[in-house]
């Protein structure tokens, strides 16, 4: 042991501690500063950043015996607290730069120390300084982090007061559309928000911790599980395996009925066989983390390996067994049935063009590695607290697995890192309800990046190919399409994410003929889960690049061939129904000139440039608002003496579910004279909150929002009086008026139907038209985005800080989709960099937002959603642009150098 006197945030401490511990330890552990984070606990994403004696140094790997004596460490509570916030706080509150927040303490700790040395820096320095202290964002785009560096510099300057940075906005006004703060943006750069990690480490002494025995290959039947060495090692409780479990062990997929599964092939621990890497075999609980993972190591596991079906391909050959015997390894299929029959059109058009793509299983990548621990509350009743993005949806899929009746589970979210997609499905919750159930005691489980990375839900690769025909005219007139989903082992949502293909391959353009054939395939990488954008990456990946490769072959300019064949007034989606606004011609209008001109400056470049080369690209971007169908949403609204308290289960990622609920609210609560500061949030706890369903599908802005509007619209109606004022809270009680008021909302949609992929299966739509460019090295092959230009309509903007930063996020994950980011290697992409995380050197700092509002009648208040919108398309506009550098056409992602580099020999063969 080491005894030490630091200075911690000015205060002196004494501190034993092991010398082998990190500090971010010592700070989280044994002196409770939970404002710093661990994320991948490796040094590689800037999470755990505190400054000691100066300099910024990474808490989670710097042991305690480098720590020196009497060193002065400074962590964010150190730095300012919410009656006096530091500059960078303010700046970074005012710029909309925590979206999620786990990032935000290390940032800002690290932009400080910058700023100490010196008040002026330029953008490129404080990139420069971000990179050299490796600090990693996975929400942000990293564009609204250096502008709030710039901001607190010229606040530290005196050029700007604080006060001139707050919104202001005249008493009773719309706060719509207004940069106005989230509420819980102070929590966030303070370091006092506490995400699962950190309530974790106030749990009662009593609680175990769990570590898992996983799976160490991707397919095999299980033998025998000997538990009987861990359960003698120190500290253990229990071993858990399935035997222990008291329900039926299986998570429920919620299969569609043409499904050819029975969706319960998923189970909580595994019996009888392994079906990927990393799947849970035995859970240790034991009174540390570190006993639970030594005896871990002494629980022995017979198997015998079967073969390994890593992609969709494989796992369709005729030769291949059925990942899950009784079920076929393609176990759904869907069709698309439009129009005429296409493969005697194609044969009399003019122009025909085909060609294969793949869109691979990107990594989600948040920098909160999952956590939850879980209980049984005085009445016998099970709570979980997870990163759940759809708690009422995944109390559902574990009870019977777990074993108790639904209503006797619920399921509180966390404050949470981000997810991107990967918590729709539901992770460790029923592995902490077995747990808890069983010992009766409180369990904690948190995952490390490894387990995050390998373990988790991926993006489902799609195989594709695609036939598209046009007449003479350049108008496209038939559509062909086959894909094939990899799924992974777990088919939960894997029928829906295939349905995704007939939706948006070929979306944005008017085709009366179109067929189509799509499956989902069980194979043993990685299960997919949703990630943002959820199968429209994939599908508009394919019709994208398809559409530029039309319009090379008939030699007219991408953004002309575009105007020619988007929707106009009357026309219909891939699926056969109207979208809800005709808004595309609006949005190529107003990237056209910022289109001319990247042409017009790329060309001028290439005249005198020899191994470099630019290019510009463009793509359409649109995706649906919704899960498929009658989707619905539940709030309540409640008068208090305070003024109105708004529950509903509207799940934040860390994209805004707090600001959204208050915005609507607020819009309709207005006219009783609410102001913003009345408005009280309990959101996203199954014991308070009602069935809001999911945030995914971009749908809770529509949906939740919808609820919220309808619930707070209640409760006016109530309050009215009939001269047209108000009753107050004092008024209702004694006229002894109910005090709470439900919503709910159902989109007027119908499911499309898996024979034909025809429906009208979403009640709103984003869309998008974004300008990519680019600067190709013919030498190495690297792409460098240099610039995006984006028009978005999402409709009304509900907060425009909100929206600035889904789009940016959002945006720059599609430079990862396109250039970096893959999960197939599982020796080699197990860490947030291997797995091509964009840092800040690999992301433009010239990105440009531009926006045209198109009402949608059936979102509140004219609103889209807004999340996956921006991860649509824009790694498509970004392989069209490396086309137009260097008329490479990259049709797999990602586009690694060495794939352009092989398509550069194939030109000059
Ligand atoms: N919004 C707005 N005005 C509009 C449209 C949307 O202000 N016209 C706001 C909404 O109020 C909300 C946000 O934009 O705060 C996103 O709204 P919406 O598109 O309805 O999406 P959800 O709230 O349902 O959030 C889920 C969506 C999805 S599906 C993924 S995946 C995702 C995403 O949002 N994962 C994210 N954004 C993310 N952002 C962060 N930081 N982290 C994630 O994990
Ligand atoms: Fe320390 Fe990632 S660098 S947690
Ligand atoms: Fe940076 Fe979420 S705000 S990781």
């Amino acid at each position: 042991m080491l005894k030490l006197v630091l200075n911690i945030n000015s205060n002196e401490k004494s501190i034993v501690c092991d010398p082998e511990v990190s500090l971010a330890d010592v700070l989280r552990k044994q002196l409770f500063l939970t404002g710093t984070k661990v994320g991948c606990g490796k040094g590689e994403c800037g999470a755990c950043n505190v400054i000691m004696n100066g300099k910024v140094v990474k808490s989670c790997i710097t042991r305690m015996k480098r720590v020196p004596d009497g060193a002065e460490i400074l962590t964010v509570e150190g730095l300012g607290t919410k009656d006096n916030l530091h500059p960078l706080q303010i700046a970074w509150m005012v710029h909309g730069a925590a979206q999620c927040g786990f990032c935000t303490p290390g940032f800002i700790v690290t932009a400080k120390a910058l700023l100490d040395k010196n008040t002026n820096p330029t953008r490129e320095e404080v990139r420069q300084w971000f990179q050299a202290n490796r600090n990693v964002c996975r929400c942000t785009g990293y564009q609204p982090l250096v502008d709030a560096v710039m901001e607190a510099a010229r606040l530290i300057r005196g050029e700007i007061k604080k006060e001139d940075l707050w919104v202001k906005l005249p008493e009773g006004a719309s706060i719509l559309g207004t940069k106005t703060i989230r509420p819980s943006a102070c929590a966030k750069v303070t370091g006092t928000w506490e995400f699962g990690a950190d309530l974790g480490l106030r749990l009662p002494e009593n609680t175990l911790h769990i570590k898992l025995v996983q799976a160490t290959v991707s397919h095999a039947n299980i033998i025998s599980i000997d538990t009987s060495e861990a359960e003698k090692m120190p500290g253990v409780y229990r071993v858990l395996t399935y035997k222990d479990v008291k329900g039926t062990n299986r998570i429920n997929g919620l299969a569609f009925p043409s499904n050819k599964g029975d969706g319960l092939e998923r189970p909580i621990l595994n019996d009888k066989k392994i079906f990927q890497f990393g799947d849970a075999i035995a859970m240790v609980l034991a009174d540390t983390p570190r006993n639970a993972e030594e005896a871990a190591k002494k629980v022995v596991v017979e198997i015998e390996e079967l073969p390994a079906y890593m992609s969709a391909p494989a796992a369709m050959a005729e030769d291949a067994i059925e990942i899950h015997p009784g079920t076929p390894n393609i176990y759904f299929e869907t069709k698309v049935v439009k129009g005429e029959d296409t493969e005697p059109l194609m044969e009399k058009l003019e122009y025909v063009v085909e060609d294969d793509f793949y869109v691979g299983r990107q990594p989600h990548l948040p920098i909160e590695p999952d956590v939850g621990f879980a209980y049984l509350d005085e009445n016998g009743k099970l709570i979980i607290h997870s990163k759940s993005v759809a708690l009422h949806f995944h109390a559902l899929m574990i009870a019977d697995g777990v074993g108790l009746p639904v209503d006797k589970i619920a399921i509180v979210q966390n404050p949470t890192g981000g997810t991107f997609g990967y918590k729709f499905s539901p992770t460790i919750e029923a592995l902490l309800g077995v747990a808890a159930l069983d010992t009766g005691k409180p369990v904690y489980l948190e995952f490390n990046m490894f387990q995050q990375i390998t373990y988790t839900g991926k993006r489902s690769p799609f195989f594709m190919h695609l036939k598209m025909g046009a007449d003479k005219d350049g108008k496209i007139q038939a559509l062909e399409t086959d894909w094939s989903v990899d799924h992974g082992p777990y088919c939960e949502f894997g029928d829906l994410v295939t349905m995704r293909g007939s939706q948006f391959m070929g979306a944005g353009y008017r085709i009366d003929n179109i067929r189509g054939a799509g499956r989902t395939v069980a194979t043993n990488h990685a299960w997919g889960s949703a990630f943002r954008g959820y199968g429209s990456p994939q599908s508009l990946f394919a019709s994208e690049v398809l559409v530029d490769e039309m319009a090379a072959k008939i030699g007219m300019d991408p953004l002309e061939f575009r105007y020619k064949n988007i929707y106009q007034e009357g026309d219909v989606t891939p699926n056969g129904c109207k979208p809800d606004v005709y808004c595309l011609e609006g949005l190529l209008d107003k990237i056209k000139p910022y289109y001319e001109k990247a042409k017009v400056d790329a060309a001028s470049f290439n005249k005198t440039s020899e191994d470099v080369k630019h290019g510009a690209g463009i793509s359409l971007l649109i995706y649906g608002c919704g899960l498929d169908g009658a989707d619905s949403s539940e709030a309540w609204a409640e008068i208090t003496k305070d003024g109105v308290t708004i529950g509903n289960s509207w799940e934040d990622h860390g994209q805004g579910a707090d600001m959204g609920s208050l915005a609507m609210a607020h819009e309709t609560l207005r006219k009783a004279g609410y102001k913003p500061e009345d408005i009280k949030l309990i959101l996203n706890d199954m014991n308070f909150t009602p069935n809001s369903g999911p945030a995914g599908g971009s749908r809770s802005n529509v949906l939740t929002g919808n609820a919220t509007r309808v619930a707070c619209e209640n409760l006016l109606d109530a309050m009215k009086k009939e001269d047209g004022t108000y009753r107050t809270y004092e008024e209702m009680v004694a006229e002894n008026k109910p005090l709470k008021y439900d919503g709910k909302w159902t989109a007027p949609c119908t499911d499309c139907n898996v024979e034909t992929g025809q429906g009208n299966p979403f009640p709103v739509y984003m869309y998008g038209v974004l300008l990519a460019e680019v600067e190709v090295d013919l030498k190495t092959g690297k792409t460098k985005v240099t610039k995006l230009t984006i028009v978005s309509d999402v409709g009304t903007i509900i907060n425009r800080l909100v929206v600035d930063g889904q789009i940016l996020g959002g945006l720059v994950q599609g430079i990862g989709l396109a250039l970096y980011e893959d999960f197939e290697d599982l020796k080699k992409h197990t860490t947030l960099t291997k797995c091509g995380i964009p840092q800040i050197k690999d992301v433009t700092d010239d990105i440009t937002l531009l926006y045209q509002e198109t009402p949608r009648p059936l979102g509140p208040y004219g609103a889209a959603g807004a999340g996956e919108m921006p991860l649509s398309a824009p790694h498509a506009a970004i392989i069209n642009a490396i086309y137009d550098a260097c008329r490479v056409r990259i049709t797999k992602l990602p586009a690694y150098p060495e794939k352009v580099l092989e398509g550069l020999k194939m030109l000059n063969k």
